[in-house]
């Protein structure tokens, strides 16, 4: 299925007149105050993040997975997916594949697939964490970081076969989570675990094409419980600098424990060039996966402050490759995407109200109370009007959910692919 241009037109037609009495309401405002509202929308607009192949299906925690009607039950269903999330959104315009959940068998076919709906590869994903049937090495006991020296042979080589398919899908970075740990004290050797990762990201590194980046992530636990070996931004910051220029640490907001300063970390890494990735979630306790800015969307758009501040003023910081990395259990994984996708460009939206001049003289003067006041006053502003402005100049739809439904999308879905698909990933 695929929604069609003119279809989202009709649905916005409906929507339009008070559309932009609600723009020119919060552009009189704003341009009130001398903020340059074209600016705002063009960034907006701009602002793609990627979609994981991982998340159309719906997603399960080890107590089960309630499946829904109408998953992709290939990767071509599944671009199709992010093609209907990009036609809706206008913000969802790259897919990011985890291999081997998604490894395309028809290259060409799928290049041309996702290049017709607007979609580019973003960073490609390793999967070093689950033994794949057939495999002559197991991870049990670790990949990257094993004392087996066959399976962190067989764990590095499936990283260089990584790239191979990325390369033939215009895919230019590698994302590598590790899940080695360990679940008890005395189970393995913290050094030597380090001393084999570096190593075998070192040996990843030197296999990537020039024009390649590397992404370290790094989590606290899970699926160990004990110690993971890249535990914190610090160690992945380590590590990439190990590996050279174009090895960057990736933040994930739900790899924190609770109530780290995660503005700070992304703060610290874009001062020092050094922030590559970013994965978008919400979370209560730990890496939940919940939907984008539903628990905590006051912590979200401080860091977008700080993405915001560093885009700005760190040319040393490349470009980043921002993906939603949440699971489904209970929602229509399209629908919840949506919400993220909304929550996303609203937090960056209001961190773009920011007058960083403004701010810093009040930082300059210690006015404690401004300063507040000052981001308080953007967080509080309801920015949904310019939002909507970025993705109608693009030919997206004013209101995408209400759009996916009225336009009966997952009926058509379910009509086309069957009730009983089930989507590869977690
Ligand atoms: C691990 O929790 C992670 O954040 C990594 O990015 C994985 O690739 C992804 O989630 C798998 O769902
Ligand atoms: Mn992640």
């Amino acid at each position: 299925m695929q929604l069609e241009k003119d279809q989202i037109r009709a649905h916005d037609q409906r929507h339009l007149d008070r559309h932009n009495e609600d723009f020119r309401f919060l552009s009189d405002r704003l341009g009130s105050k001398g903020m340059d509202v074209d600016r705002v929308v063009d960034a907006l607009a701009d602002f793609q993040v990627a979609i994981p192949s991982w998340a159309l299906g719906a997603g399960g925690t080890r107590f089960g997975r309630f499946s829904f009607h109408g998953e992709p039950g290939s990767l071509e269903d599944k671009i199709a997916d992010v093609g209907i999330l990009h036609a809706l959104t206008q913000t969802a315009g790259a897919i990011s594949l985890h291999i081997p959940w998604d490894t395309p068998t028809d290259y060409a076919a799928v290049r041309e697939r996702a290049a017709t709906l607007g979609l580019r590869f973003d960073a490609i994903n390793s999967n070093t964490f689950q033994d794949q049937p057939g495999a002559e090495q197991s991870y049990k006991h670790g990949s990257l970081s094993a004392t087996d020296e066959a399976a962190r042979r067989q764990a590095i080589e499936h990283n260089l076969r990584v790239i191979e398919i990325g390369e033939k899908l215009g895919s230019k970075s590698l994302t590598v989570w590790l899940a080695d740990g360990t679940n008890f004290p005395g189970q393995r050797n913290f050094q030597r675990g380090l001393v084999q990762t570096e190593d075998s990201l070192k040996q990843i590194y030197a296999g990537m094409p020039k024009d390649w980046k590397l992404f370290i992530e790094y989590k606290p636990y899970e699926p160990n419980f004990y110690s993971t070996v890249i535990q914190d931004w610090g160690t992945s910051f380590m590590l990439a600098n190990a590996c050279g220029d174009r090895a960057y640490t990736l933040v994930d907001l739900g790899h924190h424990l609770p109530n780290s300063n995660i503005e700070q970390i992304v703060s610290t890494l874009m001062l020092k060039g050094k922030l590559g990735g970013f994965h978008f979630n919400d979370s209560k306790y730990g890496d939940d996966d919940l939907t984008v800015g539903s628990i905590k969307p006051y912590a979200l758009f401080l860091i977008f402050n700080e993405l915001v501040y560093g885009m700005r003023n760190n040319p040393q910081n490349p470009d980043l490759a921002w993906m939603i990395d949440a699971s489904h259990n209970v929602k229509d994984p399209l629908e919840d995407l949506i919400q993220s996708l909304e929550a996303i460009q609203e937090a960056y939206a209001k961190a773009l109200l920011i007058d960083h001049d403004q701010l810093t003289t009040t930082q300059r003067e210690h006015d404690v109370v401004m300063a507040q006041e000052m981001l308080q006053d953007a967080f509080r502003t309801d920015v949904r009007p310019l939002v909507q402005r970025a993705r109608l100049s693009r030919g997206g739809a004013l209101h995408p959910l209400r759009a996916y439904r009225d336009l009966e999308v997952r009926r058509e879905l379910i009509q086309e692919r069957g009730k009983h698909t089930v989507a590869t990933g977690l």
